[in-house]
């Protein structure tokens, strides 16, 4: 079976990762817009790569949970797109081998000036310098408020095309991610949500899994 799925920071709150909302729109103690912006990197990319550095370490420290392994087993038995909004790697570690950044990955550097990518060091400087071209330009490859997601055309069809469609771990605020269950419905995709509560976008699924996804994932999988 094709099976779309999307993932949010849910997924990783039991391998120890903060999710945007349970800290009531704070992240690690910024404000969003402080922090997750073009704007904000040019006016302090200091305190932006700070905010980069310590999740960077964190997911590195982190753990894939039983959510992810889940998910690497589904895709040995049904045709899957792993789709995630998040930027840490927990996915690749616990055993998925094609995942869709949407918003980018924490391990990954880019070149605002040339667009090479790279292994991003643990931690990035204003000062650092592209490997590739040498300008002074790096920043993190995170996809900010305001950018436009990564490897769209490919979610879209894979949306389309799926007969099923599952959201893990996602409060479904932040677009065009949150209105994926809606697009995929109008092509006649079964939609159902994995989630610890009741999500913004809870009435675009025609069925919903509550409880800590440790447990539903890898029971919706078997
Ligand atoms: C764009 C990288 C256009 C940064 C992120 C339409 C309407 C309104 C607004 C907009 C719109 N279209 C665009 C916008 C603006 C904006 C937006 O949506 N704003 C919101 C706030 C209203 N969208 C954008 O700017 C996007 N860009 O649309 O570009 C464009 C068009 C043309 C040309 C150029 C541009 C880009 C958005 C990307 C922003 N970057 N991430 C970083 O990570 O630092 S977003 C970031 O926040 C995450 O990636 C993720 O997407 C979001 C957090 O959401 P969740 O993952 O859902 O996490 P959250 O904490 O909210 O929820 C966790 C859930 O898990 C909860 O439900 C909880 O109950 C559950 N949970 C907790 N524990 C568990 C659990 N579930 C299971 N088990 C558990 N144990």
């Amino acid at each position: 079976m094709r099976i779309a799925v999307l993932t949010g920071a849910g997924i990783s709150a039991e391998s120890g990762l903060a999710t945007f909302r349970a800290s009531d729109g704070l992240w690690e103690n910024h404000r969003i817009e402080d922090v997750a912006t073009v704007e904000a990197f040019e006016r302090d990319p200091a305190l932006v790569h700070d905010f980069y550095n310590m999740r960077r370490i964190k997911a590195a420290e982190a753990q894939p949970n039983a959510a992810h392994r889940a998910l690497a087993e589904l895709a040995r038995a049904h045709d899957l797109t792993l789709i995630t909004q998040n930027v840490d790697d927990l996915h690749e570690r616990g055993g998925s081998a094609d995942v869709i950044h949407m918003h980018g990955a924490v391990a990954s550097a880019l070149c605002a000036a040339c667009g090479h990518r790279w292994q991003a060091p643990m931690v990035m400087r204003p000062e650092d310098r592209c490997p590739e071209c040498n300008a002074q330009a790096t920043r993190p490859d995170i996809v900010w408020f305001g950018e436009m997601p990564y490897h769209m055309e490919r979610i879209w069809q894979a949306l389309e095309e799926a007969e099923l469609f599952a959201a893990i771990g996602t409060s479904g605020n932040v677009y065009p991610a949150a209105g994926f269950a809606q697009h995929a419905a109008r092509f006649g995709v079964e939609c159902i949500e994995l989630n610890l509560e009741e999500s913004a976008n809870s009435r675009d699924f025609s069925q919903r899994i509550l409880g800590p996804a440790s447990r539903t994932v890898p029971e919706w999988v078997n």
